[in-house]
């Protein structure tokens, strides 16, 4: 297990390199050019100066999360091939500063979706939720509620620009049924994985969040039978799987540790978080610890402990503690996040010793 700390940049994050070098056990630095949009060219010059940055305080650079896919590539425009040979240079680029692995998803339209990013818990702290109910016919009310409560920073996925151009996307995306997108994902990959396996770069796609379709768009990484076809699009070890455990633990019907044994020598970054599903099927999420949540987080450690898991690991999402959430980006505070680790490191540590011991 090689854990990873995700970081948005200098100026672009509240936490710094020196406050993650703090929490025991971070390795990596996962990171991105976070000011490009999907599609656009990421030059050279700055990909050094923040592997530089990264590498000065004894980091790895190993992950990138993301390299944004643009959306001609999914809806298969025939302006796709320009932007797959742009994405084919960012990976070639990508691969002389250290990096492995590229975080990726295939989500149409929205990255992840959630109705409220702050919601309380009982205990006073707060967390992204969804609400079933809360999603109305009119993706508009979601998009504006999202950015009004992003405060301004910049969050992936959620490119104002991008949105405020809806529903020509929702046209564009009118006959992309998930067969078309599967095909779509296909054609990206065929034409991807052989300069992957050339320089030496894993790719791993991130499942969709939540793991069901919605506003009629498709989503396709969202169970154990749409990764499995997946893998089978192209089955080479550098067509991979970030396996979130907070996307798909969003289904109660994914069985998580389950699918991290059948999966493991495909899973290339590992996003390890806990979220509470409620009977209506609500989830907010919660503490890493499996007590707190619907995600037995312990036994999913376990799977990768069992399986000698040797790929990136990093806490996903953390609640907002301690009134952090007036100056951090949803999700990605730092106190929740530096005790996720711990929790994860911790049951690690105890199955290696037990491991150690003669035990099995
Ligand atoms: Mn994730």
């Amino acid at each position: 297990m090689n854990m990873t700390w995700r970081w948005y940049g200098e100026g672009n994050d509240d936490i710094t390199l020196d406050h993650i070098r703090q929490i025991p056990g971070v390795m990596g630095i996962v990171w991105s050019l976070h000011d490009k949009v999907a599609g656009e060219e990421w030059d050279m010059a700055k990909i050094q100066e923040v592997a530089d940055q990264i590498t000065s305080k004894g980091f790895s650079t190993a992950v990138v999360e993301s390299v944004n896919v643009h959306d001609d590539i999914k809806i298969g425009l025939p302006s796709r091939d320009k932007y797959i040979d742009i994405y084919i240079d960012t990976i070639k680029k990508l691969s002389k500063v250290g990096v492995k692995v590229i975080c990726y998803n295939f989500m149409p339209i929205f990255d992840w979706t959630r109705t409220e990013l702050y919601k309380e818990l009982p205990d006073g702290s707060n967390a992204l939720f969804y609400e079933k109910a809360a999603i109305t016919d009119n993706p508009q009310e979601m998009v504006d509620r999202i950015l009004q409560g992003s405060k301004n920073f910049t969050m992936p996925g959620w490119e104002p620009e991008r949105l405020s151009k809806l529903d020509e996307l929702f046209k564009a995306y009118e006959n992309v049924t998930e067969e078309v997108l599967f095909d779509n994902l296909k054609y990206f990959l065929e034409r991807i994985i052989p300069v992957c396996e050339e320089y030496d770069v894993k790719m791993a796609i991130h499942p969709d969040d939540p793991a069901w379709p919605i506003f009629g768009l498709p989503r396709i990484i969202r169970s154990r039978n749409h990764i499995r076809r997946f893998l089978d699009l192209v089955d080479s070890p550098y067509n991979g799987l970030t396996f979130c455990t907070g996307s798909l633990g969003s289904n109660p019907e994914n069985d998580l540790p389950a699918m991290i044994r059948e999966f493991h020598d495909r899973i290339h970054f590992a996003h390890i978080r806990n979220v509470k599903v409620f009977e209506n099927g609500d989830f907010i999420e919660v503490s890493h610890r499996g007590q707190d949540g619907s995600v037995d987080v312990a036994e999913v450690v376990k799977a990768y402990h069992e399986n000698g898991f040797i790929g990136y690991v990093r806490p996903d999402h953390g609640r907002h503690l301690w009134g952090e959430e007036k100056h951090c980006r949803p999700g990605y505070g730092l106190y929740d996040r530096a005790l996720g680790i711990m929790y994860l490191l911790g049951v690690w540590d105890s199955l290696e010793n037990e491991k150690n011991k003669g035990g099995k």
